[in-house]
């Protein structure tokens, strides 16, 4: 067997396909993964990896694909970038775990400090750290329920928090997270998102009105007084990419402000450089009361966190928070290697670099081809989304249909959206724009196929 390999910068940055998508080595190794692998788990691409750094990853049979995905906005420093690998392989050889509750470390309070450094404004704050973005969104709930004595919350139509039975309860969409799965937490409420495409009389009165909508309901069926938390995607990420008026998110947290509401971003997508600023809430001045974190904190190694003002955090008991492996000192090690990188590198310019070469293609795309609806985003977090021409009915099989030629063709893409018809693209903050492009190019050449 020849050598696999090896990721990080020695990993040629092109698109190369040496057998079909998937080869026979994918092949063979999906009819073994259906054998042992629970259906449940379902995964976007056929093909296995065996490397993967940059924009590209390496597969089984030594294809070569362009990573417009980044594992879900996880990898935005790259896959295997070298301030992550050399600072989890020296800690690993130090000490794997020792548990933060039992005997802590120092990697644990070095993230929160980061922590507190980068989310928005500058009150004191302290950090809990966690292993996923649901646990991390869960335990911000509790945090939230607990300092103000309240219990309800307020989610989003088109949310997504996560699948623990909490945070599917926050989360929208029935299919595939929700059906079957009940019965869901309760006290949670659902109010319309401010979603410019589909807000009834378009995106001019949904600036106008969606906070009045939001507050209406709030008042009329929960009552201010009885509401714990409302908890936001500053860019809605599953539910496809939306991305709210330009002040919706600031009026939002001031009125929760108004009315001792614990306002919770929920960042765990749109965090740490995604949209070309640390945090998404920024764009709109926002300073939320709690941070949940996730997915391109630690360079793929699974740390999440909630970061909020000291009164709020301070106010559980001694014990009330944890986990065994919450802050996991290997995931603390990446965590510090992944934030050093960004801003070593500035990725947050990157980020808007890559929205500025990707919004002009895709807005000139949109031209040529009626299907496409809408092209929207913030730097680096960027979606189509795809209607009946002149409609906003959606059409999620011609987005399958495009998501399935990109991959064929060696570019990796991802859907997204409650009606299935979204395409968004994530790539890592690092790739090069000879990748970009190409990748862009494939996605026209998807669209051509079309009509022919
Ligand atoms: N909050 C905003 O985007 C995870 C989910 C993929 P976990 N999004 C990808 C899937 O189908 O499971 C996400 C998110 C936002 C919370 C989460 C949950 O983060 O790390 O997947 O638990």
């Amino acid at each position: 067997m020849s050598a696999l390999p090896v990721g990080g910068p020695g990993l040629p940055q092109r698109r190369n396909l040496v057998t079909e998508i998937p080869g026979p080595a994918s092949r063979a190794l999906a009819a073994r993964r259906s054998a042992a692998v629970a259906p449940g788990v379902s995964s976007v691409l056929p093909v296995f990896v065996t490397a993967a750094g940059g924009g590209v990853l390496v597969d089984a049979d030594g294809n070569s694909l362009i990573d417009f995905g980044s594992g879900i906005a996880v990898t935005s420093v790259g896959n295997s970038a070298s301030r992550v690998v050399d600072r989890v392989t020296s800690q690993v050889a130090q000490f794997t775990h020792t548990c933060f509750m039992v005997a802590p470390y120092e990697g644990y309070v070095e993230v929160c400090e980061e922590l507190a450094r980068r989310t928005p404004g500058d009150h004191p704050k302290r950090s809990a750290l966690f292993n996923s973005g649901a646990e991390a969104v869960e335990n911000a709930i509790k945090i939230a329920r607990h300092y103000t004595g309240r219990s309800a919350v307020v989610a989003f139509d088109h949310a997504y928090h996560g699948r623990t039975n909490l945070t599917m309860a926050l989360t929208a969409k029935n299919m595939p997270y929700k059906q079957g799965f009940g019965p869901f937490a309760g006290d949670i409420h659902r109010v319309p998102m401010a979603y410019p495409l589909r807000w009834p009389g378009g995106p001019q009165a949904c600036a106008s009105e969606a906070l009045d909508t939001v507050k209406a309901l709030i008042h009329a069926q929960v009552g201010e007084e009885n509401v714990a938390a409302v908890i936001i995607e500053p860019i809605q990420g599953e539910g496809g990419f939306i991305v709210p008026p330009d002040g919706f998110l600031r009026d939002l947290a001031a009125f929760c402000a108004s009315q001792g509401i614990v306002f919770i971003a929920d960042e765990v997508q749109s965090g740490f450089c995604r949209t070309g600023d640390w945090f998404a809430s920024e764009h709109d001045g926002v300073v939320p009361d709690l941070v949940t974190t996730a997915k391109g904190i630690a360079g793929g190694l699974p740390l999440a966190a909630v970061t909020g003002r000291s009164e709020i955090m301070d106010a559980v008991h001694v014990g009330g928070l944890g986990g065994t492996y919450g802050g996991n000192p290997a995931a603390c090690a990446a965590a510090l290697g992944a934030i050093e990188t960004m801003e070593a590198e500035d990725l947050a310019s990157k980020a808007r670099r890559i929205g500025e070469i990707m919004l002009p293609r895709l807005r000139k795309l949109a031209g040529e081809h009626p299907v496409i609806a809408d092209v929207r985003g913030r730097g680096a977090m960027i979606a189509i989304e795809l209607t009946r021409p002149g409609t906003l009915e959606p059409d999620p099989a011609t987005t399958a249909a495009v998501a399935n030629y990109c991959h064929s063709r060696g570019l990796i893409t991802l859907t997204c959206g409650t009606f299935g018809n979204v395409i968004r693209f994530l790539p890592p903050l690092v790739i090069g724009e000879d990748l970009l492009e190409e990748g862009l190019g494939i996605l026209e050449d998807a669209f051509a196929s079309l009509e022919a």
